[in-house]
């Protein structure tokens, strides 16, 4: 069985994941750590696994970003995309024709926009809580339009150190249209066992994991659970704890209908993505003010002045 208690995982997680949390928040808040405006919200997050701020990217700053976004391709070189419109799975580097298609990787490198956005004072202020230690962005991903992934946790994909901290933002850059494939969701979900993959670990191996087996096993265990599709306004933000299990909603319209979106995955800056083991020319970080920090896997950091080329093998 996949499946393994929180204890007998051996895993550490945040204090919003922990059976004790309602103690742990009362604490806090009568230490005057987390001030009476965001009790709510963090109750909500660690009773359901997720928190939806609505309308908190202001709209000037969601146009900015999605005028760099559509304007991408003035800097052909500089960006990393996905290639499924040749239907390759791998990375590539962008080019000089304008492009409504394809994910692009770690934009707060090179547009402030993406970082005003992702490092928003809002959704900052809440990881801040959560994670007791100010954010690490790592992973961010522009959707131009719905990927259609799978069921999936994240840390499945999403790999750290510390693989239960973690939490990710979505933040609407349009209105989201129904039948676009958009973000689906697990009500509570994020309180499973934990689902340890072949090497006992919460990284899936492609060599080593089915694919079919795990979305089969999340499927089945999510039951019963309250299905649920994020049907968000430009500007709203949806943050998820780790084990939120969610998916792309199916598309029924065409497949490059617009669903302009952006996820942003986070850990404390207390630790590290997994990739640091890896690539140690990839271990540095980019300071976003006082407000926390941004890693890449692509780009090397801290980069002076303004754009910089990824340093990948493509
Ligand atoms: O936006 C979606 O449809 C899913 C994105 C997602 O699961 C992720 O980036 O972690
Ligand atoms: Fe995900």
């Amino acid at each position: 069985m996949p499946f393994v208690s929180l204890q007998d995982s051996g895993l550490t997680p945040l204090w919003t994941d922990r059976p004790d949390v309602g103690a742990g928040l009362r604490a806090r808040f009568a230490s005057g750590a987390v001030p009476p405006e965001d009790l709510n919200d963090l109750m909500h997050f660690a009773e359901h696994g997720w928190i939806v701020f609505p309308g908190a990217i202001e709209t000037k700053l969601v146009d900015a970003f999605v005028a760099d976004i559509q304007r991408h391709h003035e800097h052909p070189g500089l960006f990393v995309t996905t290639d499924h419109k040749r239907g390759r799975s791998g990375p590539r580097l962008s080019g000089d024709a304008p492009d409504r298609f394809e994910s692009l990787f770690d934009l707060y490198v090179n547009f402030p926009s993406s970082r005003a956005v992702c490092m928003h004072p809002r959704i900052v202020r809440f990881l801040r809580h959560v994670f007791e230690a100010p954010p690490l962005a790592f992973q961010q991903l522009l959707f131009q339009r719905s990927n259609g992934h799978g069921i999936h946790q994240d840390p499945s994909v999403v790999a750290v150190e510390e693989p239960l901290w973690l939490a990710a933002s979505w933040v609407a850059l349009q209105d989201i249209v129904e039948g676009s494939g958009e973000l689906a969701f697990f009500d509570r979900s994020h309180k499973l066992p934990q689902y340890m993959f072949a090497d006992g670990t919460k990284r899936f191996d492609p060599k080593k994991d089915s694919r079919t087996e795990y979305e089969a096993a999340l499927a089945e265990a999510c039951k019963g659970m309250k299905y649920e599709r994020f049907m968000a306004k430009k500007g709203d933000v949806f943050v998820w704890a780790a084990d939120l299990v969610h998916q792309s909603h199916p598309r029924t319209m065409a497949e490059d209908t617009p669903r302009l979106s952006c996820v942003t995955h986070y850990c404390p800056a207390t630790t590290v993505p997994f990739w640091n083991r890896f690539h140690p020319d990839k271990t540095g970080r980019m300071p976003h003010g006082d407000a926390g920090e941004l890693a890449s896997l692509y780009y090397p950091l801290p980069k002076p002045e303004g754009m910089i080329a990824p340093v990948w093998k493509f």
